[in-house]
């Protein structure tokens, strides 16, 4: 649970660089300032977050905590707890692997905020390459950590920018922004409706009726080498094409709809076309998913994101046999609304709403059959039960940049 990894951190920052940090002995030592930031879930709107589209994902009671003492110099010393491994970090510098994401955030908020030194340690039970988004959730942890112990302040939105930037400019994955604005703005037991062209956001109550299980194929994924940046690529030359043959001014693929795509898809390479229109449909499945969440209609719900599924799988290629799967085995569990493949794709999760009555049921049933039905590392877990640390009441009250919890 997160409370363990407040405490994890910051029992790793003492351990790593001492409870003085570099204060002079006289001084007493501060309390850490800790940062906390969780995974997500996507419940629909899958690969349009970069296409200027609309998403909607739910935090998932997984988080990245963050414990941090200023420096009096420049200096970045950084533990991650999780790997044993302990940096100095030169922010200007990439050094590859988790450190990477740390530096970028440094890097990026350094241009437009005096950051001072800082130490820094990590704990997190968001599992990587799971399609959780842990690096958004540590670039968001990194990222209020910083500006914290060097008492600056930023609204949540820029923050959440900021550390996209981190991730397109210094990691190199040209992602929109669902990750960041997820792990910067969800809150409890709620959905978070996202417009990523206007950046506005309305969070949507899941109710008492919901439960969320998450299902890791225990296929990793890593974006990086994925056939995500290739993805966006091919939206970009489908936008292009359309943008001679049709006789509207069009941004981004957010401004193609049906009836546009129909006249003018055969123009289109028939790849190409099929990616349009999976971003077109499920814009419109994200809508109906929001409206219908909103009524408490949980049925339809889960019909849009079991089409949202298809239309991954068959449109916009980015699923796996084993994604496919476990959306099989979730569909067909006593319980189970509907359910698809979350974040990038190509392994990861997937995840399945559940009538909240049904949902340990659920979990126990497609626990057991997993690692038959799916793939031997394969397991099944809520995504979020009323979390003990309620992290998005802190970040209500403090919407700019949590501080220490001890
Ligand atoms: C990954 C990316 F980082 C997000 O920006 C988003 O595109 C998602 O895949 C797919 O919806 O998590």
């Amino acid at each position: 649970g997160t409370p363990n990894q407040v405490e994890r951190a910051t029992v790793a920052l003492d351990a790593a660089f001492g409870p003085d940090g570099d204060a002079p002995s006289s001084r007493s030592t501060p309390a850490p300032t800790v940062a906390v930031a969780p995974g997500r879930v996507n419940l629909v709107g899958g690969h349009t977050d970069y296409n200027d589209g609309l998403c909607l994902p739910m935090a998932v009671d997984r988080h990245v905590a963050v414990a941090a003492r200023p420096r009096s110099d420049d200096r970045l010393r950084v533990r991650a707890a999780d790997f044993d491994e302990t940096a100095e970090l030169d922010p200007d510098d990439d050094p590859g692997g988790w450190a990477a994401y740390v530096a970028a955030v440094a890097r990026v908020l350094r241009e437009d905020d005096p950051v001072g030194g800082a130490d820094l340690a990590i704990a997190s039970d968001v599992p990587t390459g799971a399609g959780l988004s842990s690096s958004a959730a540590l670039e968001l942890a990194v990222g209020r950590a910083l500006l914290a112990v060097s008492g600056r302040d930023r609204p949540v939105a820029d923050l959440a920018l900021a550390c996209w930037r981190a991730e397109v400019e210094g990691v190199g994955v040209e992602c929109g922004i669902l990750d960041q604005f997820s792990a910067a703005l969800c809150e409890a037991d709620s959905a978070l409706f996202l417009d990523c062209r206007s950046r506005e956001t309305e969070s949507v109550p899941l109710g008492d009726d919901a439960g969320v299980l998450v299902i890791d194929t225990g296929v990793s994924h890593e974006l990086t080498e994925s056939g995500y940046n290739d993805r966006v690529r091919e939206c970009e030359a489908a936008l292009d094409r359309l943008r001679e043959v049709a006789d509207r001014g069009l941004d981004s693929l957010r401004d193609v709809d049906r009836a546009l795509l129909d006249a003018h898809a055969d123009a289109l390479e028939s790849v190409h076309s099929r990616r349009v229109r999976h971003v077109v449909t499920e814009n419109e499945r994200v809508r109906r998913a929001r409206d219908a969440l909103a009524a408490g209609d949980l049925d339809r719900v889960g019909d849009a994101m079991l089409a949202a599924h298809e239309s991954l799988r068959d449109d916009y290629e980015v699923s796996c046999p084993e994604l496919d799967a476990a959306v099989e085995l979730a569909a067909e569990t006593p319980g189970v609304y509907g359910a698809r493949m979350t974040g990038g794709g190509f392994g990861g999760s997937a995840v399945a709403l559940v009538d909240g009555d049904a949902l340990d049921r659920a979990e126990r049933a497609i626990r057991a059959a997993a690692p038959e039905r799916v793939g031997p590392d394969a397991t099944c877990s809520p995504a979020a039960r009323r979390p003990a640390f309620d992290w998005s009441a802190r970040s209500k009250r403090e919407p700019t940049a949590p501080r220490g919890v001890s």
